[in-house]
């Protein structure tokens, strides 16, 4: 959400309310920021039967293969049908497991229109060796559709792994992983002219906090359509310390939104602080939900990394226990006094909400817990990510 749509937001909201028109500049906010949330996002991940597609799937949704709502890996694909696999936490992501692209008599345009192309945002072509005439075929058809695809090279633990056993002694990871990029950016490059030698990211999906698995995502971000890249940037698998650092600007992004519809809900008769504190226990929780910490993630990951104790490590308040109304109030009552300057900016422009909102809340005191609940919930992400794969870039 960028500042600018944040100013305008204000601006409606302010006249609105002079117009002592509450209500209607409530559902304004409400709205928008209902639109941003539930923005749809279809990502497609295709490429031959066996080259990982799942199981890439299954990191981008931060689950490990034995997660009960993972996409099953190690099975001969039979469908022929697309599969969608929401993402867990954010339901408006949604990535698709594409049939295999692996037939003899593989025609691209026939396979596009049977996956239903349209529908997808960009796809993500995979391949766990080299990139071979049906990926060009289908990545040529894809660009006729225009479409945005991103070649992904799979499985590059093993080929390190492979050459460590077979060549110990002269074994070299940079040299092995340049040979491997250098490869298939010749193999592409015949093709595809404007094509840059970083547009091949090497990934694992089974150590996804190393190689270009955080440079994917990053570009991911970069080349999105703005209307999409606040619902994706929530749904970002915690890989690495920057994936949580993009993840916790594009949720504070949304904070003076949630300040505003708090600054307009305090002057509306009748809608009680109660709802404000509730509105907030639900925001927090959708924090720590976005950063895996709730109870069945953080299981689940300290099961996945052998890390028992990941729960003793956890600091906020809101990780620790459970998010109920008292432990909001208690929160909003520790922290009194301690505005953020982000936030008072933000009122500054809107004098008339500054005034008005001097009720049992105000968006002030709102804006801030949620700024300081974001801040030590991602510093909590970050300390689990550490714990449990040794390090966070
Ligand atoms: N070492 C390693 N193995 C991987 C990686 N990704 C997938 N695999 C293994 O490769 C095999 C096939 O992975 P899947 O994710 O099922 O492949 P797929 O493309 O979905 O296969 P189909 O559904 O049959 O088309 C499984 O045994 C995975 O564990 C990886 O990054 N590293
Ligand atoms: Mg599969």
């Amino acid at each position: 959400m960028d500042s600018a749509t944040t100013e305008q937001l204000g601006k409606e909201v302010k006249e609105a309310i002079k117009r002592g028109d509450i209500t209607r500049a409530l559902e304004k906010v409400k709205k928008c920021l209902s639109d941003v949330e539930n923005t749809p996002l279809n990502v497609a991940i295709t490429g031959e039967s066996g080259s990982g597609k799942s199981t890439f799937i299954n990191s981008l949704r931060d689950l490990g293969d034995e997660d009960e709502e993972s996409a099953k890996t190690n099975v001969v694909e039979t469908t022929m049908e697309p599969t969608a696999y929401p993402h867990p936490k954010n339901k408006s992501v949604t990535y698709w497991d594409l049939p295999g692209i692996g037939t003899p008599n593989f025609k691209a345009n026939a396979y596009l229109n049977k996956v239903q192309f349209q529908r997808y945002d960009f796809f993500i072509i995979i391949a766990s060796d080299r990139f071979k005439e049906n990926h060009i075929l289908l990545a040529e058809e894809i660009q006729k559709m225009k479409k945005k695809f991103y070649f992904v090279r799979s499985k590059i633990d093993q080929d390190l792994q492979n050459s460590q056993t077979r060549r110990a002694k002269t074994f070299n990871e940079k040299k092995i992983l340049d040979t491997i990029r250098q490869d298939c950016f010749n193999s592409l490059k015949c093709y595809f002219k404007c094509i840059k030698d970083d547009s091949v990211f090497l990934v694992s999906s089974f150590q996804p906090e190393k190689f270009d698995f955080s440079r994917l995502l990053k570009t991911f971000e970069e080349e999105l359509p703005s209307h999409k890249r606040y619902v994706y940037l929530r749904a970002l698998p915690n890989i690495s310390s920057q994936a949580i650092e993009m993840k916790k600007e594009a949720l504070q992004s949304a904070i003076p939104w949630v300040g505003l519809q708090a600054a307009a809900a305090s002057i509306v008769p009748g809608l009680s602080f109660f709802n404000e504190v509730f509105s907030l226990s639900y925001r927090i929780q959708g924090y720590v939900e976005c950063f895996g910490l709730d109870k069945k993630s953080l299981s689940n990951l300290a099961e996945r990394s052998g890390r028992s104790d990941l729960k003793d490590l956890m600091k906020s308040p809101f990780v620790i226990n459970e998010i109920t109304k008292d432990l909001v109030v208690r929160e909003l009552e520790k922290r009194k006094g301690t505005a953020y300057l982000i936030t008072k900016s933000i009122f500054s422009g809107i004098p008339f909400l500054g005034a008005a909102v001097a009720g049992p809340m105000s968006a002030n005191s709102c804006c801030d817990l949620l700024h300081y609940s974001l801040n030590e919930i991602s510093e909590d992400a970050n300390v689990a990510l550490k714990a449990a794969f040794g390090c966070s870039e």
